[in-house]
């Protein structure tokens, strides 16, 4: 045997235990487009210091909270080859990638919130996620986060369908919003959350949609002061981790993950319900009108939408709404 291979041979050992070494200390680092304190990134955080004690320091996390990480379809796009390994995302922006899971991206598919909820928690939750799982863009759906219900924002009061007639209202990337809001006489203008702000400043959009906490964290309602409850959307948003990630992790290692991903999203829905109620009396208190509407003619005017996009789903869709 010669000298080097001799060398090489003496120096497995150590080769081995350093690779042992690399692969104990993993570093999540989680990504997300909403600020610190928002009841996301308050639940991902606490479920990294759950497995940061759990593996004893095998598994470390390091949060990148406020868009630092780039726009939700940047950060999928980290995450699908592994630059990031936890996120959580608007499932808006995963229909793109994983078009099954355009099922809950539709307008009016759920009742209300609650009724998102027993769906999620149920068999169909995870079917779901399942879906983004074995699709083959390289993520883990692990569980759901509570996004509440959407609703239109503008700079002009939107009290009657009719009002919406040729303004131009931000949307999510996704072709199936683009078509919901011009079923409802809007523009549907897609762009990224970062840029909506100067946006609805400039004037390039007249309006947005969201929940009462986006509308207040990402300060939108400093120029779009009329609030129309439409409730159109209710989109649960999956925690999803990079396959090449999971695939790095022990089986054990991988149930824990499981585990405290399935307690995050309980965990957050409280924060959630919490954050929503205090956001509202902020708005209210800020100047926000909150415009009671009859969402009616809303549901009517995208049932073409729900046509177009729920074909595929029909017994799926039977099923959801067979939840009560
Ligand atoms: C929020 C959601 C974000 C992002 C944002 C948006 O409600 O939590 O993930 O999708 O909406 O509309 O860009």
């Amino acid at each position: 045997m010669n000298f080097k291979r001799k060398l090489l041979i003496a120096a497995l050992p150590v080769a081995f235990c350093l690779a042992g070494l690399a692969q104990a200390a993993t570093t999540l680092k989680i990504a997300e487009i909403h600020p610190a304190g928002y009841p996301t990134v308050v639940a991902m955080e606490n479920l990294g210091k759950k497995l940061e004690e759990a593996t004893n320091g095998e598994i470390t996390y390091r949060m990148f909270s406020g868009g630092v990480l780039g726009s939700e379809k940047e950060v999928i796009e980290q995450t699908q080859i592994g630059a990031v390994q936890l996120t959580r995302v608007s499932l808006g922006s995963v229909g793109p990638v994983v078009p099954d899971t355009n099922v809950f991206n539709m307008p009016f598919v759920f009742r209300d919130v609650e009724h998102m909820r027993k769906v999620i928690d149920g068999e169909i939750g995870q079917e779901i996620l399942d879906k983004i799982t074995d699709s083959e863009f390289n993520m883990v759906g692990l569980a759901w986060m509570d996004g509440g219900s959407r609703s239109i924002y503008t700079k002009k009061p939107v009290r009657r369908i009719e009002d919406l007639k040729g303004m131009k209202i931000r949307v999510m990337g996704n072709p199936l919003f683009i078509d919901t809001l011009n079923a409802m006489g809007a523009n549907g203008i897609a762009m990224d959350t970062g840029e909506i702000f100067s946006a609805l400043q400039t004037g390039v959009v007249d309006g947005a949609e969201n929940n009462p906490p986006t509308l207040l964290e990402h300060n939108h309602y400093q120029s779009a002061k009329y609030y129309t409850q439409t409730h159109h959307l209710i989109l649960p948003e999956p925690l999803m981790m990079s396959k090449t990630t999971w695939e790095q992790l022990t089986p054990e290692q991988q149930e824990l993950v499981k585990k405290f991903a399935k307690e995050a999203q309980l965990e957050e829905r409280q924060l959630w319900d919490e954050k929503s109620a205090a956001s509202v009396e902020k708005l209210k208190a800020a100047g926000v009108e909150f415009i009671e509407v009859d969402t009616k003619p809303f549901y009517d005017a995208t049932a073409p939408v729900r046509e177009k996009y729920g074909a595929p789903y029909a017994e799926l869709i039977q099923r959801i709404e067979a939840v009560k």
